[in-house]
């Protein structure tokens, strides 16, 4: 957790900004309550007219629990931006490309980061990795959000497209059947081999996914010169080894 925090708070120090913004956004996971405890800490002039949108469940419960003001992301009113987006990641690539949706909040997370003048992801040593998505690394793959009804179609054009092994996520002990995201829709986390650095092999694959009938989004999240929002603002701090 100390990698996690130092991480957290040396990415609030240098991000968040010096006046007070409008609107920030929060997104889920271990790290960012760091993020989150890191910003509650900060002079309250620079918190007290903000607005935080949350990612998810976990993520508002976050917020409310520090008494932060929260905006759902619907409320963001037209033509304002989020100042920044602080996020976690499961893996990021030295082209800052992640993987995301380990929390299966991944379609509200880029909902959010897409409007974003900035998104900050938050990742400590462990998740850097030579080779996005490769099983060693990263065991069950890129999260895709699937619309219930459409995962045994979706599972088998993924299959098609070179994934190794397609799982259902499933809730686990605390749920029979399978995890089912804050949208209502299930998770498939597909094994893509290996997924070369660079960000032109990580945005074919992402396109060609989200080109499937039946997907709402995925975890891929590529930054560089042609990130998903052609922004390379995608920040990322994490302790080196
Ligand atoms: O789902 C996500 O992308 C979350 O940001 C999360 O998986 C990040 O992981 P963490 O809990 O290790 O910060």
């Amino acid at each position: 957790a100390s990698a996690k925090k130092l991480a957290a708070s040396s990415a609030v120090d240098e991000h968040y900004p010096k006046s007070p913004p409008k609107y920030i956004g929060i997104g889920s996971g271990s790290t960012v309550v760091h993020v989150v405890d890191s910003i509650a800490a900060l002079d309250p002039s620079l918190t007290a007219s903000t607005k935080f949108i949350p990612t998810g469940f976990q993520s508002k419960q976050l917020l409310l629990r520090h008494k932060l003001q929260i905006l759902e992301i619907d409320l963001l009113p037209p033509g304002e931006s989020i100042s920044v987006a602080f996020d976690g990641a499961d893996e990021v690539d030295s082209q800052l490309n992640c993987i995301k949706g380990g929390g299966a909040c991944q379609f509200q997370e880029k909902l959010v980061a897409v409007q974003a003048d900035k998104f900050i992801v938050v990742a400590d040593f462990r998740k850097i990795s030579k080779t996005l998505g490769t099983p060693t690394t990263w065991p069950s793959g890129i999260p895709v959000e699937v619309v219930p009804s459409s995962y045994p179609y979706v599972t088998a054009k993924l299959e098609t497209m070179g994934a190794t092994k397609v799982v259902l996520r499933l809730g686990g002990t605390a749920k029979a059947g399978p995890c089912v995201t804050d949208n209502g829709n299930f998770v498939l986390d597909a094994v893509f081999p290996t997924l070369a650095e660079g960000e032109d092999v990580v945005q074919d694959l992402a396109e060609a996914i989200k080109g499937i009938v039946g997907v709402v989004e995925h975890g891929l999240f590529y930054g560089g010169s042609k990130g998903w929002k052609g922004r390379p603002e995608m920040g990322y701090f994490g302790m080196q080894d």
